[in-house]
């Protein structure tokens, strides 16, 4: 008989889990001592959504689920915001929860709690799981557990969480004895497979303008080596979503860009005059079609693989071929199934000139003399940053967008960030999941000061782990995204700034106080230099960047306000600032008989 806390840990241990965020707990005991005494290693982060944030980067980096232990009511309360990112983003991650006693638990009474800190966690988190579970019986502790294992990795990967009363932690159970979880029996769909497969390739040879755009999804799905393969074969150009920014670096042949609402101005104009968009595990949110589907790749017969059928239904065009299909599946089998098809090669050379053509970063930003622009800085650490580093910017705010917009990735590096949820505070728990889940990679992570402050106390997490993270934040004196809003739309700005009633600290005093080293740029003029140094450090470094308190995010999809007050998009091929009329024109009179 073993204890069945210590079951459950060491299930995960078997499963290849190294390491478990986590922030104990008096209705957790039993499962914290069970990881104190096994061979995972713990992370004690300091506040529940920061352990919840970690373990959502922990789970991105390895591609393979990130766990989280806390325990009953406020530990659960506090990773909501951690797991509803992990939800968004198909994240596979496990929370471990604590709950009272299985007497105190509330049921069917018509009380708002019996036991102190009891709160029903498992109802709460269902709609943003896959699985949720109070393991009541400890006889279904391996079914429970190999289900929830089974949810988090399979199909459209997700978050699950498993509850566990006080008691039934702490009861004694027969391995031997426990009844396992039978997965589902797909129905056998290879049949229609083949034929998209065959449709995709027809349509292949009809188009003069194919153009892919690849999602996170292929990562997820582990197909990222053979996507690459089938489309060297193929020969047509790619765009990433900005989830999947590190699939491809600045220089590969047939990358062309990232397009979107914040895009690339060449790799909008590629998508916009394709005549064959092909769409794989990208969700295609609004962000990536600018609010406007029927102006989305107009032009273009369209082709989705999604593992979501949802996802693929919710398009508001017409689908041509909508292959809902895991990545894998569908990549494997073109390769397998490869034709040659025509010379594209006229075609990728027209993208990657656009793509060259309209750099986000251009000269005008570097001629700011005061203060440091967004754009110069992104533009610098393009430069400077290794092909063996990782890069995690913050979740919202310029520090996400313009990074995703403007970054120059090289071969090799890793980035990602929590995109779907958008919420201030990633920066630095995730910086540190992933930093962990990399075994100490060197980590540059970039942040707001806004968003900077939110898990500000993770900073001792960061001193006691040793671990070589170098944060860039963006002084800008609080809010600018907000800003940005309020004047666009509203006169005054209230709650984004100083004058509105938002102070920050001296970051240069909380740096220090976490006995962490501190520096600041504040001028354009020596910033690689300043910037080498920060990088070079042995240690973790905070780096002020002093910015002037406005910023606009550029190329951007313009919005117009009608007078009915609703909003009304440019297609997406006219970024702000427009181009001339005739250079736009030109560029979209390409593929114009
Ligand atoms: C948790 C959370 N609360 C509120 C918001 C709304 N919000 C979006 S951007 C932003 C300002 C972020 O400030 P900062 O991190 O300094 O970035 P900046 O806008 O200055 O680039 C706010 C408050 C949010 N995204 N997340
Ligand atoms: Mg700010």
């Amino acid at each position: 008989m073993v204890k069945l806390s210590d079951y459950v840990i060491s299930f995960l241990e078997k499963r290849g889990v190294k390491d478990i965020f986590m922030l104990s707990g008096g209705f957790c005991l039993p499962l914290v001592d069970s990881v104190g005494k096994s061979n995972i290693n713990h992370i004690c982060s300091l506040h529940e959504q920061a352990a919840a944030i970690g373990a959502e980067a922990y789970a991105q980096y390895k591609n393979s689920p990130g766990v989280c232990l806390v325990t009953a009511g406020p530990g659960g309360t506090n990773t909501i915001t951690g797991v509803a990112s992990a939800w968004l983003d198909s994240i596979p991650m496990i929370i471990l929860s604590g709950q009272v006693q299985s007497r105190d638990i509330r049921g069917k009474r018509k009380v708002r709690q019996i036991g102190f800190q009891e709160i029903d966690m498992a109802s709460i988190i269902r709609p943003i799981t896959k699985y949720s579970k109070t393991l009541t019986k400890s006889d279904d502790a391996r079914r429970v557990l190999e289900k929830a294992w089974y949810m988090a990795t399979t199909g459209r990967q997700g978050p699950v969480w498993i509850e566990i009363p006080l008691d039934i932690q702490s009861s004694l159970v027969d391995p031997n004895l426990l009844e396992g979880f039978t997965p589902p029996v797909n129905k056998d769909r290879s049949e229609e497979l083949e034929n998209y497969v065959s449709k995709f390739y027809e349509m292949l040879m009809n188009a003069s303008r194919p153009i892919i755009l690849a999602g996170n999804g292929i990562r997820s799905a582990k197909a990222k080596e053979k996507f690459l393969q089938l489309t060297k074969l193929l020969n047509i150009p790619i765009m990433t979503t900005w989830k999947a920014i590190d699939f491809m670096d600045e220089e590969h042949p047939l990358f062309v860009g990232r397009p979107g609402l914040a895009g690339q101005r060449g790799a909008n104009f590629s998508q916009q005059t394709s005549d064959l968009f092909i769409s794989i595990g990208a969700r295609l949110d609004h962000g990536q079609t600018a609010f406007n589907h029927t102006n989305f790749a107009r032009n273009a017969k369209k082709i989705i693989v999604d593992i979501d059928e949802a996802e693929i239904e919710k398009m508001d065009f017409h689908v041509d071929c909508p292959v809902n299909f895991d990545a894998l599946e569908f990549i494997d089998l073109a390769l397998s199934r490869y034709e040659k098809t025509k010379d594209f090669s006229d075609w990728v050379s027209q993208c990657k000139e656009w793509q060259k053509k309209y750099p986000v970063v251009v000269p005008e930003y570097w001629a700011q003399e005061k203060y440091i622009n967004n754009y110069v800085f992104i533009d610098v650490l393009s430069d400077l940053m290794k092909p063996s580093d990782l890069l995690v910017p913050g979740s919202s705010g310029a520090c996400s967008e313009v990074t995703m917009q403007a970054f120059r990735t090289k071969n090799g590096m890793r980035i990602f960030n929590s995109e779907g949820l958008g919420s201030m505070g990633f920066g630095i728990p995730s910086a540190i999941g992933a930093c962990i889940a990399s075994e100490n990679r060197h980590t540059v992570c970039i942040d707001g000061d806004g968003g900077f402050i939110m898990n500000i106390q993770e900073l001792e997490t960061v001193r006691r782990l040793q671990l070589p993270i170098k944060f860039f934040v963006l002084n800008n004196g609080g809010y600018v995204s907000i800003r940005n809003s309020q004047s666009k739309h509203f006169g005054q700005q209230w709650a984004s700034s100083e004058k509105g009633g938002v102070t920050l600290p001296d970051f240069e005093k909380i740096t220090k106080s976490y006995g962490l080293s501190y520096c600041r740029i504040s001028s354009p003029k020596e910033i690689y230099k300043e910037v080498q140094k920060v990088l070079d450090s042995s240690e973790s470094v905070v780096c002020e960047i002093m910015m002037l308190n406005t910023h606009e995010t550029l190329p951007r999809n313009s919005t117009h306000k009608r007078e009915d007050g609703t909003f009304v998009s440019l297609p997406m091929e006219d970024l702000l600032p427009l181009l001339p009329r005739d250079e736009f024109k030109r560029n979209m009179s390409v593929g114009d008989d």
